[in-house]
Order: C-alpha cells, then structure tokens, then sequence
C-alpha cells in the first residue's frame, strides 16, 4: 500500500508516493507554483501521473496527506490561514478527496516536517524538535511520538518569540519576533541596513566571510537570540533531539555550527545533552511527514483519524472464568474500552455461550459499557432481556434474520448503539440499505462461535473496503470493530486499514504467559 505526501510552498509544489511499508520515497514531482491555475487538478495530474509511471494503482493509495505553510483546523480539513499562498482554496482537501477517492488530511509544514524526521529515525526519538530556518522560522514538535499542537493549537512559534521591544514589524500583527532578527527574511533586512539597499542573506554571509566585522557581530547577534530561544525550548521540554533544515542551515561555518556551539554552551541539562544537528530528509521532511500523518493524527472523522483513538473490547469468554471478578478489575484498570459479551445459541453458530443469568450477574458488576454481540437466531428476543445502560453496544448478525432492520429499530428503542456484523463470506453490500442506521460495523475476520482461530486472510481488505465505502457515503461517524485472532501482529494491520474497535482475546489480552495490563500495554505501544 502506499500514500502521497505534498509539500506546498511559496515557489513549487513538491509530491511524493512513499511506501508505507517500507516507509520509503518511491518517486516525486515538483510543480512549479507559477504554472499552476487549479490547484486540485494540477495535483490531481500528478499524482496520477506518478502513478502510473510506478506502476501504482491508485486503488492502492490509502491516504494523501498534505504539508501547508499555514495554519490548518484541527481536523485537519480546512486552512485557516495561509496568508502567503494565494493558490490555495479553502476546499481542498475536500475536492481532492473527491477526485482521487482518498482520504486528504491537511498539516502544518513546519509539523509534518518534524513528524517526517521522526518516522525517518525509525521513531527512535520520544521528543523531537524540527526547527526550518527558512524566509521565516518553522518549528514542529513531536511529542511521545505524537505531533504536539498544544490544546489551543498554536504550539510551535519560536519564530514569533518576542525579542526586539517595538522592534521590526511582523507578518503576524506583532513587533520584535526572533524570526524578523535570525531567519532567511530578517538577516534579509539586516543585511540591507549594514551593506545597503537591495543587499540580502546572502550578502551578508559573504561579506562576513570576507571578514567584514559589521556582518560578522550581526550574524553573531542572530545567533545569540536564536540560540537564547533554542535554549528555551530545550530546558522546558528537554527533547531528545533538535533538528535543523532549511535555507539558511546550509550555512554551516558562519551559522549552524556556532548557533549549536551557543545552544551546548548555556542549555540546561541533566547530563544529557540533547542531539542538535541538520535534518536528514532536508527538503522531503514536510512531505515524507504528511504522507504518514494520516496513520499518526488519531482524530476527528475516523477515516483520517483526528478524533478517535483505537478501542479495545475484551472477550469475556477469553477471560479466567474462575477468576472472573478479578479479571473484571483488571481489565477497568488497563483502560480497555469496551467489555465484548459474546451470546451465542448452538443454532445461528455452533456453540453455547453466555445464559441470561450469567450475563446479568456481570453486568452490575462493572460499570464498563458492554458491547454485546449476539450470535443467535430470533436476536429480538435476547435484546429484550438485555439490562441495556447508555454507551452500549448490541451487534446483530446480518446472517442471523430476516427482519434486519427492525431488529436495528429495536436495539435503538433500548437505548444502544446499533450494530450490524457480517460473517467473512458476506459482502459489504448487503449493508447498502440500512447502512445510515447503524452506528457501527462489526466485521468478523474469523467464523464466528469460537476463540483461538486463525484469522481470514481476506479481512485486511475487507476492512479497507468497509473504511472507503463509509467514506463515500459521508458515513465516517460509523465505527468499525473487528473480531477474531485481533492479535499484537494483526492489530496494526486492521487498523491501518481503518477499524476502530478490536475485540481482543486469547491472542492478545488473554494470552497466556500475559498479564492483561501487560497484554495492553504491549497492543497499545503497536498503535502509537
Ligand atoms: C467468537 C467471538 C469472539 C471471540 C474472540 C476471541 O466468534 O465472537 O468475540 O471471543 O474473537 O478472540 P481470539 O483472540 O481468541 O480470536
Ligand atoms: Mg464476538
């Protein structure tokens, strides 16, 4: 499978197709911005072009995923403001969502670049600083290997640092920021005011070379505010790393160096001393990062993951029935979601599970919603003895009646979140009528009536179909839960392929030689 990454910039558009397995960079494009009219059909273009010079289908794409300079709302749909990129239409990653059938997902540059570095290093660092020292100052945290926007969404703006009373004045509204002293477009003006009109960066660097000792002190005074913010940084969130890219991070001798010198020299540190040094994706790292964003920003509509964390539900009849009420405690502790209560009658499948008075002893037991999931003919009249609480879940087989829909009606006149499960061997088609009624989807990636199966090949995909069909119907609010052998290598798969709840059991929470909260922890840490 694979996704596209695309950096927008003031000057070109860049576009990748990366692997997502193998997490490398296939092919790119850049687009010139100036010979661009539409937006959505020059990318379009491309990426189909891009395609098919791979030998990609673009059925194979799973998710486009775009850097912006600007910022973006939360779910990751809309641009807020992007002052300097007069291309840009408020629609687009709807549009482009139409035209290539992917899920679009938009991001701040200076964020997906810090989350490309992050995925470049094998996810090796916890804290990860991006620092862009471009026309301006760009900075992209990753935090626990999660972009960190903050919880008013503007993190990240070392540029706009004040330091300069009634200093230049900035793009953002504000006088005085760092970036108007110590980026690409501030040593622009300083450059003009020491050599003279028309003079920039580039000039001054030379000039300080040739040891013009104006430019040099202030060159070295761009370094120390840069290099006072950096120190900022560091001593509030203690980063494992701090990277630099960037235009003027090629200034390696006059600028990087020494403004890494300054930052060793002053921060504050355990003992530690955090890696400072250039990023090594250099100009990929905002496209590389977007591409995989979508797997990485567990959020708003499920398909692009922006509000939504993946939920466990744990098999009861996977747990230590002799131990039954301690298990119940674990299993609150560990923080799994939902508790899944199998009901199965030895008709609709071959086995017994769950009597009435067995489940209604569990129930007040715990205050955890349950999702049960009725394996039975005549569900209609397990629903009714069912001590329903709000949050719930009731799935019903597809498989199991006739009168599908009024079963539906009924779980919802009992207060639950109405499910329908479709057997591996059932079509996502089926659902096509009641598809707007339904809360969740529960796919069976075993046959249902037992624990410890293996699961069926055909699932992942199955999944994957179920995500885009949702999609395209504007249904992305509808919940995919997925049962049997949701094990530690098979989770990471389905939810890759868009499910949401996994119901866990003998191959993962209950597995022998596992505590729960272990079997937890380990499931989790495959989802990060
Ligand atoms: C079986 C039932 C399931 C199982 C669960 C077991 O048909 O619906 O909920 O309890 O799938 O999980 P595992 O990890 O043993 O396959
Ligand atoms: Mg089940």
């Amino acid at each position: 499978m694979f996704r596209i990454g695309i950096d927008i910039g003031g000057t070109k558009i860049n576009i990748g197709i990366l692997d997502f397995d193998s997490k490398k960079l296939v092919d790119f494009r850049k687009i010139a911005v100036k010979a661009v009219n539409s937006i959505t059909e020059s990318i379009k273009g491309t990426v189909l072009e891009l395609c098919s010079a791979n030998g990609i289908s673009i059925s194979d794409i799973t998710a486009c995923g775009i850097g912006i300079p600007g910022t973006v709302s939360g779910d990751g749909k809309k641009i807020i403001k992007a002052p300097n990129i007069s291309i840009l239409t408020d629609t687009l990653a709807e549009d482009l969502e139409k035209e290539l059938s992917v899920p679009v997902i938009l991001v701040q540059d200076s964020r997906a670049a810090a989350y490309g570095e992050y995925i470049a290093s094998g996810e090796k660092y916890k804290t990860l600083v991006c620092v862009t020292l471009g026309t301006g100052i760009g900075t992209g945290i990753v935090m626990n290997g999660k972009i960190f926007s903050g919880s008013l969404g503007a993190a990240g703006e070392l540029g706009h640092l004040p330091v300069k009373e009634n200093g230049r004045p900035c793009g953002c509204g504000k006088r005085g920021c760092l970036e108007k002293y110590c980026a690409g477009g501030g040593l622009d003006i300083t450059a003009a005011e020491i050599l003279g009109e028309g003079k920039n960066a580039h000039d001054l660097f030379n000039a300080a070379k040739s040891e013009n000792s104006d430019a040099v002190r202030a060159i070295n005074e761009a370094i120390l505010m840069l290099g006072g913010g950096l120190v900022s940084i560091i001593n509030l969130l203690s980063p494992d790393c701090i990277l630099f890219s960037g235009g003027l991070s090629a200034q390696e001798d006059l600028y990087l160096n020494p403004l890494i010198e300054y930052i060793k020299a002053h921060c504050y540190t355990a003992g530690e001393m955090p890696e400072l040094r250039k990023a090594e994706l250099a100009e990929f790292s905002p496209l590389y990062g977007a591409a995989f964003v979508p797997k990485e920003i567990k959020g708003a509509p499920p398909m692009l993951r922006l509000t939504k964390a993946p939920m466990l539900s744990a098999s009861i009849m996977c747990a230590d029935i002799l131990n039954l009420g301690n298990s119940l405690e674990e299993i609150k502790r560990s923080g799994i979601e939902y508790l899944h209560c199998d009901i199965m009658d030895n008709h609709f499948v071959p086995n017994l599970m769950m009597p009435m008075e067995f489940l209604n002893k569990i129930r007040p037991a715990t205050n955890m919603p349950c999702d049960f999931h009725l394996m039975t003919e005549k569900p209609e009249t397990v629903i009714e003895k069912l001590d329903v609480k709000a949050g719930d879940i009731i799935s019903i087989h597809y498989e199991s009646t006739p009168h599908v829909q009024r079963v539906i009606t009924l779980i919802k006149e009992k207060g639950a979140m109405a499910a329908v499960a479709i057997n591996p061997a059932t079509p996502i088609s089926v659902l096509e009528e009641i598809i707007t009624e339904l809360d969740m989807v529960l796919i069976m990636s075993v046959n249902p009536g037992f624990a410890g199966q293996k699961i069926v090949p055909t699932s992942f995909e199955k999944i994957r179909k179920m995500k885009k069909y949702l999609s395209q119907r504007g249904l992305d609010n509808v919940l995919i839960e997925v049962d049997g052998n949701c094990s530690f290598e098979n989770v990471p798969k389905m939810y890759e392929a868009g499910a949401d709840i996994f119901v866990v059991g003998t191959s993962s929470v209950f597995k022998t030689g596992l505590t729960i909260e272990e079997g937890v922890r380990k499931l989790r840490e495959t989802l990060i």
